[in-house]
């Protein structure tokens, strides 16, 4: 079977190179002529454990190739960037487009694939523009597979940082416009998924989805939430959640400077966008997570005005732990709003990056190492729970004032 995956990114290349591993043609096609030259080469461009190598192998071998344009296959997978606009409304101008680069090239017999996140009814909208511009196709249903082409909606449901292992182990939601459809999708991706390919319609896979994201948003607005009553009551926040997630049906998450990365901090819009009427929880989760942020600048500024001459160190830039994706982080955030303020003053602090990023870079602000930091600032914003800073001992930060949002530093004395 030769198989398209339109889209190189965190999603589309790893799951271009596992379906090449198992001896399939796969043709990767991205816009971006950097990454299709960088993927070409054997090389990648996003930071996950073990790609490198599944790359480098699937392209010396010949089973992936790259392109800027659609190839003729059987199976065309859709893993384009579906985010959202200023107005927090779902940009599907990727996916249309993507749709529209393969609507000629298809064939009778053809599977299309939507993995992007998006919003009800997408995939549903996706098999009517093909048909509306190919009226001799048509959606395959039981007994009419004559002409027939058959398209599902399949979402993406990996952890950065572990993707190709949950690729293979995680069960997949599989939602085709008719069973068919289903079927013939749960057929494809048998042969790569050792998880279960669970079946459903296009519509309940494309809420599947939002539903998984918009739930863990949920759960950490409530930790966030908890937080800022705790500080109200100089409560340690941390230890009610403990003694709290005693209880055999408890399971608070844990608070944090925000929410980011480009999935739950997001996906959420898109249930809230289509139903804003009922959607009030989840609305409010959004905004409870946001809200977060400017708390924790607020607080840092009150910290830092009270000490004119600190340097201050913000630990960590990245969405979250041990990655380095910065996309909506919270850490980013605030280290650029202080930047601005503080200018010098700020000693940044990032082991999963080679370099400040530009918007920081601008501000005159050092990157510096956990130990020069430590050594040389008297005030430490703990963003993001990085493995490096989980392991400082306790005598080489004693000397600080601390902003602990992750709660990894909780053995500090407290300071009056
Ligand atoms: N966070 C907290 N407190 C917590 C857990 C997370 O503040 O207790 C924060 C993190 O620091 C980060 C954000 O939430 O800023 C999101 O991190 P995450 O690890 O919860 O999730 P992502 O964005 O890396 O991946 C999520 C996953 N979804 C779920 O766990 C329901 C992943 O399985 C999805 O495939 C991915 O979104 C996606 O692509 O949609």
């Amino acid at each position: 079977q030769k198989i398209n995956v339109l889209g190189l990114g965190y999603i589309g290349l790893p799951t271009a190179a596992l379906i090449a591993s198992r001896g399939f043609q796969v043709v990767g096609i991205d816009t971006n002529e950097r990454i299709v030259d960088t993927v070409a080469s054997g090389k990648i461009h996003i930071a996950e454990p073990d790609l490198d190598g599944l790359v480098s192998k699937v392209v010396s071998s010949g089973t992936l190739t790259t392109s800027k344009t659609p190839q003729p296959a059987d199976v065309f997978i859709i893993a384009v960037p579906t985010p959202i606009d200023r107005e927090n409304r779902p940009d599907l101008s990727s996916v249309n487009a993507a749709v529209d680069n393969i609507i000629d090239l298809l064939a009778p017999g053809n599977l299309v694939i939507l993995e992007s996140t998006s919003p009800i009814g997408t995939t549903e909208a996706i098999a009517k523009r093909i048909v509306e511009r190919r009226p001799e196709l048509h959606i395959g249903i039981n007994g009419k597979e004559d002409g027939a082409i058959y398209v599902a909606y399949c979402p993406e449901r990996v952890l950065p940082g572990r993707i190709l292992t949950e690729l293979i182990n995680n069960d997949r939601c599989i939602g085709g416009i008719t069973p068919t459809c289903t079927r013939r999708a749960q057929r494809f991706y048998k042969m790569f998924v050792r998880g279960a390919c669970v079946g459903t319609t296009a519509r309940a896979a494309e809420l599947v989805k939002l539903t998984e994201n918009a739930f863990r948003d949920t759960n950490i607005a409530f930790a966030n939430e908890l937080s800022l009553i705790c500080d109200r009551f100089d409560i340690n926040v941390w230890e009610v959640i403990d003694i709290a997630n005693r209880h055999p049906r408890v399971n608070v998450l844990r608070p944090g400077p925000g929410v980011g990365g480009h999935c739950i901090a997001v996906d959420p819009w898109f249930i809230i966008d289509s139903a804003p009427d009922l959607a009030r929880v989840m609305r409010t989760s959004r905004e409870v997570n946001n809200a977060k942020t400017q708390k924790i600048i607020e607080r840092a500024e009150a910290l830092i005005d009270d000490h004119p001459y600190a340097n201050i160190a913000c630990c960590g830039l990245t969405f979250k732990a041990n990655v380095d994706d910065l996309r909506e982080s919270p850490a980013m955030e605030i280290a650029t709003h202080l930047a601005a303020k503080y200018g010098e003053r700020i000693k940044v602090v990032e082991p999963n990056l080679r370099r400040l990023p530009p918007q920081l870079a601008d501000h005159r602000v050092a990157f510096v190492s956990i130990e020069e930091a430590l050594r040389s600032c008297e005030i430490a914003l703990l963003l993001v729970d990085h493995d490096e800073f989980k392991m400082v001992p306790l005598a080489e930060r004693r000397h600080l004032d601390v902003i602990d949002t992750r709660g990894i530093w909780q053995d500090m004395p407290a300071r009056t």
